[in-house]
């Protein structure tokens, strides 16, 4: 990988967790196919343990203040890819609008088929999570999550819900689609944290 090396600077060495190697290209991971997006009846569901639940038309998503994140992607199989630049709806933002009561204290992402992946609320609060409708500058494609993905950077890139349907704030943990197969529930890429067994 000494072509790869030379490519990066030793910063981003450094941002290489433990057992990941980086790639360039961005590979496309997912069960099942994405679904068809239909802009006129599509919704994203933000409900649950909120005192102000949301049902938001793609319109309105679009009509949100936006921001732009640059983070690093790790997925579990191995890969890592550094800066990406996500554009999107900050997840701080939308716990604002919708008011997680106290006791809310995880959050379920679920995607158009059910595919699910839960965290703490807390991680969700950091200021590099994101609802994302563009990569790199472009719209992001529907191999990659489009209209809208979960981008959760400081965890293995299977919480980072594709096609992201609704946000379920919960009280209780609930183990998502991966959490139930033997993925590790914390998923964190520096202590090589990927399986719970
Ligand atoms: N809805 C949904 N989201 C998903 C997945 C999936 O199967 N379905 N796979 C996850 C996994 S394992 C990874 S590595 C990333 C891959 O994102 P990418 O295909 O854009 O690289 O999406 C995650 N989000
Ligand atoms: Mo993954």
């Amino acid at each position: 990988m000494s072509w790869l090396r030379q490519a990066v600077n030793p910063t981003s060495r450094e941002r290489v967790p433990p057992g990941q190697t980086l790639t360039t290209k961005f590979p496309v991971l997912h069960v099942g196919d994405p679904p068809a997006f239909d802009p006129r009846t599509w919704t994203l569901k933000v409900v649950g343990e909120v005192e102000q639940p949301l049902t938001l038309t793609w319109e309105e998503v679009l009509a949100l203040p936006s921001i732009t994140s640059i983070s690093d992607f790790h997925c579990v199989t191995s890969w890592s890819r550094l800066n990406n630049r996500w554009e999107g709806v900050a997840f701080q933002m939308l716990a604002e609008r919708v008011q997680p009561k106290p006791h809310a204290q995880y959050v379920i992402g679920e995607d158009d088929w059910g595919y699910t992946a839960n965290l703490p609320l807390e991680v969700l609060m950091d200021d590099d999570v994101l609802l994302a409708y563009k990569h790199d500058g472009r719209e992001l494609e529907a191999v990659h999550g489009g209209p809208l993905r979960l981008v959760v950077p400081k965890r293995y890139a299977w919480k980072s819900v594709k096609w992201l349907r609704a946000l379920y704030f919960r009280e209780h943990d609930e183990p998502g689609f991966w959490e139930v197969r033997g993925y590790s529930n914390t998923a964190d890429p520096w202590t090589d944290d990927r399986y719970s067994f």
